[in-house]
C-alpha cells in the first residue's frame, strides 16, 4: 500500500465534500474540496515529473503553512519523491547542512525565505512552481510505489551537533494515521484547527494525514496566534486541536467566557511534543472542561504511547503503546526493569522509520539487535505502573524542547566555542513557564567577549528559538575527574525579572 491509497479515501471518496478553509495573501478566507485537492496535486505531481523530478528524488520543503504545501505535499507522495521538511525558523547554517546531506533536487520555498536558502542549492518558488502547474493535465496521477518507499526524511538534531535524517516510509505514516484516527475516534464530523508547523511530524504526520484519512474538515492557519485563536475556533467551529504545551498555556490566557464558549463546541485536545505539566492539565481542565489527551511520539518513530481516549487520562502518564507498537523499557545493563523502575525506552513496530539518511554509523547506534527483532532506542527515560500507564521521567540525553521545537546544545556550544573570547561554553534548558524550557549559556570568557555580538553571531547561525537567552559568566565549568561537564553542579540562572 501506499499514502495515496489512504488518502484516496477522501481525494477520490469524498471528492465533492469541503476540505480545508485557508488564509489567502488578501486576508480573505478560500475553501476547497478534496477533489478539487486532488486535481491540483496531480498537476503539480505532473509538472514535477516534467522537470525531470522523479521517484526517489528529494525535495526541500521551506515553506510555512499554506495550502500550497498541502498541494506539493500530495503531488510528492503521488510521484514517490522524498519529503524533506525544513524548520522556517532555520537559517543558512541549518538549511545548509540538511541540504549538503539530504541533496535534495531543489529547495521549494517563497520570496521572503528565500534569501536564506545557502547559495549554490537550487530554489524553486512556490508561487512560481503553482502558476507553472497550471498547464498540466488534472487526470489521475499514480505510480506503482511500495510501503517501504521513503515518503519524507525528517531531520532531528543529533547529539553530535548536527541534524541527522530519519527516513520515514509510506509505511510509517500509513500505520500512525490509521493509529490515531482509530485511537481519538477521528471522523468526517470533526473540524480540525491546523495551527502547527507542517514542517514536523506533528503537524504533518499526525495532522495533516488524520484529516486526509477520516475526511474531516480542516482550517489551515500559518500558525497559532493566541490573539487569533478564538476567532478560529468560534468561526470555523472546531472539534479537534493538535498542541504542544506552549500552546495550552497560551490558551489559559482568554477568559473564563471564551474558554466555556470553546470548550462547549470541542470534542478533543490533544498535546505532545514536549512534557505537559500536571498542573496545566488540571487547570485546563476546570478552564475548558476538558481532559488534554497527552500522547507522546518522535520523528524518528511518529506516535509510540497514548493515553485512553475512553477510560483515565491520567495527568502527566503518556497512557499505553498505540496498537502494533511494542515498548520495553530496559536499564543500563540492558534488562527489563520492574514496575515501578525507571528505565530507557525501546520501541518496535511498524512506526519506527527505517534509519538515518547516510548515517549507517547514527543508524547503528539507534538500533538494538534483540533475539525478538530490532528495537529502536529513544533516549527517553520511562517507568510502568502496575496498571501499565507509563509515564516519561526524563531523558537521558541533553535534549532542550522549547515550544515544542527541540534543541541540542551540542550544536550552539560548538558554534559559541567558535566566538571571540568563549574559553569554554555549556548549554542548558533552565524551566519557562510559557515555553517549557528555554536555553542559557554558561561561559568562560576573557575581555575580549562581547555579549551583544556572540548573540548577533548566534541569531545569524540558528532559528531564533535556539539562541541563548543569556549568558552566564562563570569562573570555571564544573568537571568530573575525566573532564566530564556536570550540568547539575552549574549555579542556578535566575529567570527574567
Ligand atoms: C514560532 N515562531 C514561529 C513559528 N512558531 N515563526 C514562524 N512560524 C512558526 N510556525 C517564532 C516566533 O516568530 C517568535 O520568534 C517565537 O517563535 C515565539 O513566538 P510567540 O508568538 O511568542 O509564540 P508562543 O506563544 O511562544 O508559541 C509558540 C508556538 C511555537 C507554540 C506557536 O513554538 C510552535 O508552533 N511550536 C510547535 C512545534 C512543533 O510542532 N513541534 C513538533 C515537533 S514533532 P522570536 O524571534 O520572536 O523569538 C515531535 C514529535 C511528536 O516532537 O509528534 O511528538
Amino acid at each position: 500500500m501506499q499514502l495515496t491509497d489512504l488518502f484516496n479515501l477522501s481525494l477520490l471518496g469524498r471528492a465533492l465534500t469541503k476540505a480545508v478553509t485557508f488564509d489567502q495573501a488578501d486576508g480573505t478566507t478560500a475553501s476547497l474540496t478534496f477533489g478539487e485537492l486532488d486535481a491540483r496535486s496531480n498537476r503539480l505531481a505532473r509538472l514535477l515529473t516534467a522537470r525531470g523530478v522523479t521517484r526517489g528524488d528529494r525535495l526541500g520543503f521551506f515553506l510555512p503553512n499554506r495550502i500550497e504545501f498541502v498541494d506539493l505535499f500530495l503531488a510528492c507522495v503521488k510521484a514517490g519523491v522524498i519529503v524533506v521538511p525544513i524548520n522556517v525558523l532555520y537559517r543558512e547554517r541549518e538549511i545548509g547542512h540538511i541540504v549538503a546531506d539530504a541533496e535534495p533536487r531543489a529547495v521549494v520555498t517563497t520570496k521572503g525565505l528565500a534569501p536564506f536558502v545557502p547559495a549554490g542549492a537550487q530554489v524553486w518558488d512556490i508561487d512560481e512552481l503553482t502558476e507553472a502547474a497550471a498547464t498540466q493535465s488534472d487526470a489521475a496521477f499514480r505510480l506503482p510505489l511500495e510501503g517501504d518507499d521513503l515518503a519524507a526524511i525528517v531531520y532531528t538534531s543529533g547529539t553530535t551537533g548536527r541534524a541527522k535524517g530519519a527516513m520515514l516510509t509510506h509505511n510509517n505514516f500509513i500505520t500512525n494515521a490509521t493509529n490515531i484516527v482509530a485511537c481519538w475516534r477521528i471522523s468526517e464530523a470533526d473540524r480540525y484547527l491546523a495551527a502547527l508547523p507542517l514542517f514536523h511530524v506533528h503537524g504533518l504526520g499526525n495532522g495533516l494525514h488524520a484529516w486526509l484519512m477520516s475526511g474531516c474538515q480542516m482550517r489551515l492557519v500559518e500558525r497559532f496566534d493566541i490573539q487569533r485563536a478564538p476567532a478560529w475556533f468560534a468561526a470555523f467551529q472546531t472539534t479537534l486541536l493538535f498542541g504542544v504545551p506552549t500552546i495550552y498555556v497560551r490558551l489559559l490566557e482568554l477568559s473564563d467566557e471564551q474558554a466555556r464558549l470553546i470548550g462547549k463546541q470541542m470534542r478533543l485536545f490533544v498535546c505532545g511534543s514536549a512534557p505537559l505539566p500536571a498542573h496545566v492539565l488540571e487547570a485546563f481542565e476546570s478552564k475548558f472542561g476538558h481532559r488534554i489527551l497527552e500522547r507522546y511520539g518522535m520523528s524518528e518513530t511518529l506516535m509510540n504511547l497514548s493515553n485512553p481516549y475512553e477510560g483515565e487520562r491520567r495527568a502527566g502518564s503518556v497512557g499505553f503503546a498505540m496498537p502494533g507498537v511494542a515498548v520495553r523499557i530496559l536499564n543500563a545493563q540492558g534488562q527489563p526493569v520492574n514496575e515501578g523502575e525507571i528505565g530507557e525506552l525501546y520501541v518496535r513496530g511498524p512506526n519506527v522509520c527505517a534509519g538515518y539518511w547516510r548515517r549507517p554509523d547514527a543508524t547503528a547506534e539507534a538500533f538494538k539487535a534483540e533475539a525478538d527483532g530490532v528495537w529502536f532506542r529513544t533516549g527517553d527515560l520511562g517507568e510502568r505502573a502496575a496498571d501499565g500507564y507509563i509515564t516519561l521521567r526524563g531523558r537521558g540525553t541533553d535534549l532542550i524542547i522549547s515550544g515544542g521545537f527541540n534543541i541540542y546544545p551540542r550544536e550552539i556550544e560548538e558554534v559559541l566555542l567558535d566566538q571571540p573570547g568563549i574559553r569554554e561554553a555549556v548549554v542548558v534548558g533552565v524551566s519557562d513557564e510559557r515555553r517549557g524550557e528555554l536555553p542559557v549559556a554558561y561561559v568562560v570568557v576573557d575581555e575580549s567577549f562581547d555579549e551583544v555580538k556572540t548573540t548577533e553571531a548566534c541569531r545569524q547561525q540558528f532559528a531564533s528559538f535556539k539562541v541563548p537567552r543569556a549568558f552566564v559568566r562563570v569562573e570555571s565549568l564544573p568537571r568530573t575527574a575525566l573532564g566530564k561537564i556536570q550540568k547539575h553542579l552549574l549555579p542556578p540562572w535566575q529567570t527574567r525579572s
